[in-house]
């Protein structure tokens, strides 16, 4: 895709654009590394108007959200690879609209670091853990008002069962029989998707804010990639509940195989990156979680892997309006590998269960001693 320099030109950065280059991994915006013969690189980024339909609402939350996370770590060396930090146009605006009716962002760009699709160790699981759980920990004293909610009932796995069985009914793409399977996997579960809103909406589990999208490639590690720094992808910053963010965690973090892995005999988890992650994530939570919230956790990683594996075939039967695909059966494959995850959790539901709660109480005793 060929990026107009003048888009560039619209931020507050320097005026020389030397090469604008495709960057990053998601599947939703398109991002882009910009170099200046003037001054330091950035990133610009067109904002995905369809899933989000209220881009500035966006990036009113950013701006928020950046600005109070860069107050909390002001006092750090290295402060400055720790939060985005938002490049406003030369207008004032967080958002730049275009004469196509795309919108524009950009941010200044962080020093080289490192982002993974899949972890290694769990030393690098518990800093994963422990990244995401400080994130919420920082925000969990934002000022009023309520953020935005960016896309509405974005982790409300009830309604997006809704959604897949009314358009698996309708059909639009003739792709249901090829999908037959995979739908049934998902309505067979009908009876769990509810757990989460259900215990919220009892007053058992408290709206937080969340960051929603806790994918492990949205966390960047330093350079030698031992420690994460930045927590990425703002988007849906937003208010939630602590179990959107663990699950999302474990489903990528601890994953023996790629998001759209077409071999399921390689899909499964890893029992020791599960439990770093929930060590790193409780340590960090402690000063914040309630007992009831910890005792959701390990069920959530196995709703958040089903409520992608859902969207991803919503998608795949709609005709790939949502997610990029890089063939016609991709949004497909993706929902295959996410349901055999979903049965590897399941079968171990129990277990985690324990591991999560036996983590969580001795991290108290350890508090209990130390302090
Ligand atoms: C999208 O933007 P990216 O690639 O980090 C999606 C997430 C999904 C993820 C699946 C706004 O995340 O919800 O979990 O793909 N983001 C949005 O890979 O829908
Ligand atoms: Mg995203």
């Amino acid at each position: 895709m060929e990026i107009d320099q003048a888009i560039a030109q619209q931020f507050d950065c320097p005026r020389q654009v030397t090469r604008i280059s495709p960057l990053g991994r998601g599947h939703i915006n398109d991002t882009f590394l910009v170099l200046f013969a003037d001054g330091p690189d950035h990133v610009l980024q067109r904002i995905n108007h369809f899933v989000f339909p209220r881009p500035e609402w966006v990036m009113d939350n950013i701006v928020r959200v950046t600005q109070h996370l860069q107050a909390k770590v002001a006092h750090l060396a290295d402060c400055h690879q720790r939060s985005l930090k938002v490049i406003h146009t030369r207008m004032g605006r967080s958002v730049h609209l275009d004469d196509k009716g795309q919108y524009w962002r950009m941010y200044s760009r962080l020093h080289p670091m490192q982002s993974y699709d899949q972890l290694q160790t769990p030393r690098q699981a518990y800093f994963v853990g422990r990244s995401f759980g400080e994130f919420q920990g920082l925000l969990a004293d934002l000022p009023q008002p309520r953020l935005h909610e960016t896309i509405v009932d974005f982790h409300h796995t009830p309604r997006r069962l809704a959604r897949l069985l009314h358009v698996a009914q309708a059909d639009p793409q003739r792709r249901r029989a090829r999908a037959q399977r995979e739908i049934d996997f998902a309505q067979k579960r009908e009876h769990r998707v509810e757990m989460l809103v259900e215990a919220q909406r009892r007053g058992e589990i408290p709206e937080r804010i969340t960051h929603n999208d806790t994918k492990l490639n949205n966390l960047m590690f330093d350079e030698a990639g031992n420690e994460p720094l930045c927590v990425l992808d703002l988007d849906t910053v937003m208010p939630g509940l602590v179990h959107y963010d663990f699950g999302d965690m474990i489903r990528t973090g601890c994953a023996t195989a790629a998001e759209d892995e077409e071999d399921l005999e390689l899909v499964d988890f890893d029992r020791q990156l599960f439990s770093g992650i929930c060590q790193g994530y409780l340590e960090a939570g402690r000063t914040f979680l309630t007992p009831r919230e910890v005792e959701h956790l390990a069920f959530s990683a196995i709703l958040m892997t089903l409520e992608v594996g859902i969207r991803f075939l919503t998608d795949y039967l709609e005709g790939d309006l949502y997610f990029k695909v890089h063939h016609p059966e991709h949004n497909l494959q993706r929902a295959r590998s996410q349901f055999e995850l979903v049965r590897k959790l399941e079968a171990a539901e129990s277990q985690l269960h324990d591991l999560v709660m036996e983590t969580w109480t001795r991290s108290g005793e350890m508090e209990t001693v130390a302090g």
